[in-house]
């Protein structure tokens, strides 16, 4: 309770920008892949576009107690990217790119600061490009 009032608007709740400072402080996951699924997920008898502490609750319930048949629901609500209560190539293609996306950014990342630690130490001809460095060069 305590935490839900420290980021929700007075007798409103939380909006989509209030739900990923909450959620974000949640999970510790910055840009939550599922996060607009999530908050959909939430709001979705009221549909009024803010997540109530009696929202909040329930969902935090499907998702720490739930049953199978409540977690399935909130599962394929994540993966029903389009929302037409049925799953094709392209929402699974989509589920796909939102899954791996920060994991490519990183990667991407890494190989940056490898090329760059390497390409600077290694690079002796000016080509930008790297060969097999066993070390021992
Ligand atoms: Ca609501």
């Amino acid at each position: 309770m305590k935490m839900y009032t420290s980021f929700a608007m007075p007798k409103k709740g939380l909006n989509l920008r209030k739900f990923n400072d909450f959620w974000t402080t949640l999970t510790s996951i910055q840009f939550h892949p599922f996060l607009m699924d999530i908050f959909i997920f939430f709001d979705r008898e009221t549909q009024d576009s803010t997540i109530d502490f009696y929202e909040l609750v329930k969902g935090m319930d499907i998702i720490e107690r739930g049953t199978l048949e409540q977690k399935c629901q909130y599962c394929f609500a994540m993966f029903d990217v389009c929302e037409q209560n049925y799953l094709d190539l392209f929402s699974l293609r989509e589920v796909m790119k939102r899954s791996f996306t920060q994991h490519i950014i990183c990667l991407e990342e890494a190989i940056q600061e490898i090329k760059n630690s390497c390409v600077t130490k290694k690079d002796l001809d000016d080509a930008h490009k790297l060969g097999f460095f066993s070390g021992e060069d």
